[in-house]
């Protein structure tokens, strides 16, 4: 039976600040296995990009965030063996809820674990879209 023929998605991931730092973790059993990356999964038909994103953080890390904002998009065509993928990923920032809340790994066979790095310090490797974005001298924090 032939493949059906390869399709661009839709992910949504969410910029977490606290302070100068942000939330990643790191990646496993997919694609960019063994990155750090942003909190965020799949666009659900039907959903906008905030409810996506609150959603995704809960599901992975149980947080709860406020005033999530619309920030950017990357286009990304991911070359990897044996299934090349290609992602079109909307980012929002938002903050905690509830500053005193402590993420969770809830997704352990997606994730080794969450943890706050700052942004001037991120640590390596970097999924290839959030190192993308790094390293085109992006911003996400607020300006006051
Ligand atoms: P789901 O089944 O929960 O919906 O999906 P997931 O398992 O949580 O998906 P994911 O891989 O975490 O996110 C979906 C896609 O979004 C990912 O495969 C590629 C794209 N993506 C980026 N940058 C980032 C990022 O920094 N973090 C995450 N999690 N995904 C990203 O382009
Ligand atoms: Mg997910
Ligand atoms: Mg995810």
């Amino acid at each position: 039976v032939a493949e059906p023929k390869p399709a661009p998605r839709v992910g949504v991931v969410l910029i977490l600040l606290k302070g100068k730092s942000v939330l990643l973790g790191r990646r496993r059993g997919t694609i960019g296995h063994s990155t750090y990356a942003l909190p965020g999964g799949h666009l659900e038909f039907g959903e906008s990009f905030e409810e996506c994103a609150a959603r995704e953080l809960k599901e992975e890390t149980g947080l709860d965030i406020e005033k999530p904002e619309y920030l950017t998009v990357t286009n990304t065509i991911f070359r990897e063996i044996p299934k090349p993928a290609h992602y079109v990923t909307i980012y929002l920032r938002a903050v905690l809820a509830d500053t005193s809340q402590v993420p969770q790994n809830l997704e352990p066979e997606k994730c080794d674990g969450w943890d706050w790095y700052e942004w001037d310090k991120l640590p390596e490797p970097l999924f290839l879209p959030l190192e993308e974005m790094v390293r085109s001298g992006f911003n996400p924090f607020p300006t006051e």
